[in-house]
């Protein structure tokens, strides 16, 4: 878990804020940038850049023909969800060429969010696999775009074959409050793996 008290020798006051890390991953264009900036209480930070013709041959905008900017390095933004706990958000970039650095934003991570989009869902398989693979908890968040068919969050949990503990929520990336709602799952969901792993084993 992060924590920003670093000092571990130092007791914490119970009134002091305990910060979270959270990472906003999902496939290119999905709605990252705008769910960080849906919740962020500060101005969110975000390193925006245009699609140019020149990118034309590597990024993949099939399905997001509309969009003209795309996040080079990431979103950032912070969120008090309670007096006492303080999230925030890093949105990593969409594209497959920004890969390198994920490893970079995971560090120290609690939880994800990992956007979906029903018409591209494959396009947030890889994100799955890279929280899965790390152990670190995650809650699928689809983005109902307009125009966009609803799917009810069993089919897309089978869709993405997730275990049966993974939440699944449906969401409108642009809205505060639904935006919030997929945090609070993502904080759930971890504080549950977490206090799954510091019960005994009974066999
Ligand atoms: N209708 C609708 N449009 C949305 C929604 N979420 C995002 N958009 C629009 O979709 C486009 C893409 O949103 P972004 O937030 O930039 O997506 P992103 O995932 O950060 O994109 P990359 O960083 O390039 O991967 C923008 O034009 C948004 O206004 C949504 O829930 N509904
Ligand atoms: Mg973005």
């Amino acid at each position: 878990m992060a924590f920003a008290r670093s000092d571990r020798r130092r007791k914490p006051s119970a009134d002091e804020p305990v910060a979270l890390k959270l990472l906003v991953a999902g496939g290119f264009g999905v709605g990252k940038t705008t769910l960080v900036g849906a919740v962020s209480e500060i101005r969110p930070l975000r390193t925006e850049e245009s699609l140019s013709e020149a990118g034309r041959p590597v990024d993949d905008i099939a399905g997001v023909e509309g969009k003209r900017t795309t996040t080079v390095a990431m979103d950032f933004g912070r969120i008090t969800l309670r007096d006492n706990l303080v999230l925030y958000l890093f949105g990593t970039p969409g594209q497959d060429r920004f890969w390198f650095l994920w490893d970079e934003l995971a560090q120290g991570a609690l939880g994800a969010v990992v956007l979906a989009d029903t018409r591209r869902l494959e396009d947030c398989f890889a994100a799955v696999d890279y929280f899965e693979r790390r152990g670190i908890p995650f809650t699928v968040a689809v983005n109902c775009f307009d125009g966009a068919e609803r799917h009810a969050p069993d089919i897309v949990r089978d869709a993405l074959d997730l275990d049966a503990s993974v939440p699944v929520v449906l969401c409108d990336a642009r809205e505060r409050d639904s935006a919030k709602d997929v945090l609070i799952s993502v904080v759930e969901h971890a504080a549950q793996r977490a206090a799954g792993r510091r019960e005994p084993a009974t066999t």
